[in-house]
């Protein structure tokens, strides 16, 4: 309750006495009254469910349900010479890079990611064009890694440059894939960023070495190839301004599912 409205509620008590009682009383009687404090209250539930909602966890499959051909979509052999190299040399060169609006700008080699907090999950994929896939995912959880960097106050969005080209012809800054997702599903339990897949190292059609989960969104949003983790408060100056490679192609940036 504001200081204002405590001030005249006890203004009110102090004037009215004992009469404020019955006379609040009659007021909520009143149905045209009822009715707008049950909307209002409706309205607050519904606000409520709307932002706790984000939170709630995806729907996890026992293994029994793993799809047994899990198909890949988008790039599936990045012919980025950087990325060539990375996979014959079998990723020990690979890092992951966390910077941007971060306290402690991190950069952690593969066996540093497998080292990190993690967690294993079993969830449906689900792709715009209309196939969708069961997979068991292991990989680091977002959130404390992102802690570990200290995200700075300014920090409101985390981004995901990937290693694939995806559209050659389009101009610089359009052709590779990025991704963006609000801090809400950064810190999403289940966020990770996944290096098994059904118990085995994520294979290069996947994302190898590693590929965001971000459970509560379709998946376009599950950047694969993650070479580097930027922590931003707009992504208006990236690519083509919204916020991912496809949402710059007209696809909506938000696709919670
Ligand atoms: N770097 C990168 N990430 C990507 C894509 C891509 O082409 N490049 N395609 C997206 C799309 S549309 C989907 S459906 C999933 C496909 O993941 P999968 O190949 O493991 O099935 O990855 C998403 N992440
Ligand atoms: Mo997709």
């Amino acid at each position: 309750m504001s200081a204002t409205r405590r001030r005249w509620l006890s203004g009110l008590a102090a004037a009215a006495g004992g009469a404020m009682l019955s006379a609040c009383d009659k007021l909520t009687m009143n149905p045209g009254v009822q009715k707008t404090l049950a909307g209002a209250e409706g309205l607050t539930r519904r606000a409520q469910r709307l932002v706790t909602n984000r939170t709630a966890l995806a729907a996890e499959f026992p293994a029994s349900e793993i799809s047994p051909d899990f198909r890949a979509n988008g790039s599936t052999s990045p012919g980025d010479p950087e990325y060539r190299a990375l996979v014959d040399g079998g990723f020990v060169d690979w890092r992951l890079v966390i910077d941007g609006l971060v306290e402690r700008p991190l950069s952690l080699s593969l066996a540093e990611l497998r080292a990190q907090p993690a967690r294993t999950q079993i969830t449906r994929h689900d792709c715009v064009e209309g196939w969708s896939a069961i997979g068991k995912w292991s990989g680091a959880r977002l959130g404390p890694l992102l802690d570990q960097a200290g995200l700075k106050d300014e920090a409101r969005y985390i981004v995901f440059h990937c290693a694939d080209t995806l559209d050659p012809n389009a101009p610089e800054g359009l052709a590779r894939y990025y991704e963006s997702i609000d801090l809400i599903d950064a810190y999403h339990p289940q966020s990770i960023l996944a290096y098994d897949m059904n118990g085995e190292p994520l294979a290069v059609k996947h994302g190898a070495p590693a590929r965001l989960r971000v459970e509560r969104q379709l998946g376009y949003k599950h950047a694969k190839y993650v070479m580097r983790i930027e922590a931003v408060a707009d992504f208006a100056h990236l690519g083509g301004g919204k916020g991912g490679f496809w949402e710059d192609r007209g696809y909506e940036w938000y696709a919670g599912i």
